[in-house]
């Protein structure tokens, strides 16, 4: 399904009175308006393939029809997010949830859909059918070689693929570990992960990137191979200038401070890309933004802060992806929400008077330092968002105009009550 431009001309002509007056505001109350735009109008976030579909939880799944079954159709939705909100121009796929057959096809199909192919991700958290060995005491640390050489090659696999459809990075999430004392080795299995990851870094070309994922605990619940941003700065350091840690934020610790590590990571140069996400308790998957948009601004605000310092490209220079999971939602409805969630606070981290709290922290002001955060915090910029999308041709209510237009429905109807492929 593609959506026609004119049902979006038609939504903006009928919104555009309520927004200018909005837009009026808002340039009144934030400095900089208009360059905030121009830098909205840049930022993309990858979409990832295995969000289109239904996640379901490992007690139950929900499907709600009209899923994709293949890996077009999810290009096609993805496009379908692009077109409403011109922020989702990538695409992160998974092998092999999703094995390209066709990889020129593809590209042409993403060409026209106005996107591109982000980082793809590799999979030895699982056993495919017809896989000689299994992962079941890991893939990168087993202590088996045979074990660890299948991931290896998996992974050269991955990147061939991703080399085919011009994506320029790949990640890798081990769920390695242990889940009693004693079962394994810390040391060896670090060395054995380090060796693995050499092998694999080996085969990355020149202009790509690897970034190694952390997680704390799940599914391993005693001990994780690469379980924090120290673990995983420690392997990426030791690889290489092409390795980078990769930030999910629903991987750590309850409580603790993304924020921090992210400009940290930044300023040690070894920070490669976020998948974005939000939770109350753990690896929830939950709506980016819907628990704790406080922190999610404060990461931005880092992000801002310490790109700006290396002189780094917002747009370009990380990856920015969604990685979450959905049960109860419209997976399609619930990433408009994400990136929805991501602008709002990219635009209020770009709103911050930096020079103000930059006098405030060399005073020890702390009053006042809190009192700046939290003034773009509530500065409601929303208006600015909304005409990034109009200035680029896409929808200044995405979510209203999916509803509007009944565009699951519609789905349905093309597609059945189909299950996803994937999860
Ligand atoms: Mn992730």
């Amino acid at each position: 399904m593609r959506l026609d431009k004119k049902h979006i001309d038609n939504h903006n002509t009928d919104q555009s009175a309520l927004h200018n007056k909005r837009l009026r505001f808002a340039k009144d109350e934030i400095a900089d308006a208009d360059q905030i735009i121009e830098k909205l109008k840049a930022f993309q976030v990858a979409i990832p393939s295995w969000a289109l579909g239904t996640g379901g939880t490992r007690f139950g799944r929900f499907p709600g029809g009209g899923e994709p079954g293949t890996i077009e159709q999810k290009l096609e939705d993805v496009g379908l997010l692009h077109a409403l909100n011109q922020s989702s121009g990538a695409v992160s796929l998974h092998i092999p949830w999703d094995i390209p057959q066709d990889h020129q096809a593809l590209k042409n199909l993403a060409a026209e859909l106005g996107l591109s192919f982000d980082a793809v991700n590799s999979n030895t958290f699982q056993d495919q059918k017809d896989q000689e060995y299994s992962y079941k005491f890991g893939s990168l640390q087993n202590v088996d070689k045979q074990v660890r050489d299948q991931a290896i090659a998996h992974n050269l696999e991955v990147i061939r693929h991703g080399e085919a459809l011009g994506s320029k990075s790949i990640t890798v999430w081990l769920s390695d570990g242990s889940c009693f004392p004693g079962q394994i080795n810390f040391r060896r299995a670090y060395e054995n992960t380090l060796e693995s990851l050499r092998e694999i870094y080996a085969g990355l070309p020149a202009d790509w990137k690897l970034f190694l994922e952390y997680k704390a605990f799940e599914p391993n619940f005693y001990s994780t191979t690469v379980g924090d941003w120290g673990q995983s700065y420690s392997y990426v350091n030791k690889l290489g200038e092409k390795a980078y840690t990769l930030v999910d934020l629903g991987h750590h610790l309850p409580n603790a401070n993304i924020e921090q590590i992210v400009s940290l990571l930044l300023m040690e140069g070894k920070l490669g890309g976020f998948h974005f996400n939000d939770s109350k308790y753990g690896d929830d998957d939950l709506t980016t933004g819907s628990i704790k948009p406080y922190q999610l601004f404060l990461i931005f605000n880092e992000l801002v802060e310490g790109m700006d310092a290396r002189g780094m490209n917002h747009a370009n220079d990380l990856g920015w992806m969604i990685d979450a999971s959905h049960n109860v939602k419209d997976p399609l409805e619930d990433l408009l929400q994400s990136v929805e969630a991501l602008m709002i606070a990219y635009a209020q981290a770009l709103s911050v008077d930096k020079q103000a709290l930059k006098q405030a922290q060399m005073e020890s002001d702390v009053v006042r330092a809190q009192e700046i955060l939290q003034h773009a915090f509530r500065t409601d910029v929303r208006a600015l968002v909304a005409e990034a999308r109009l200035q680029t041709g896409g929808a200044l209510q995405p979510l209203g105009l999916f509803r509007d237009l009944q565009v699951r429905k519609q789905l349905v109807a093309e597609r059945g009550f189909q299950q996803s492929t994937g999860l």
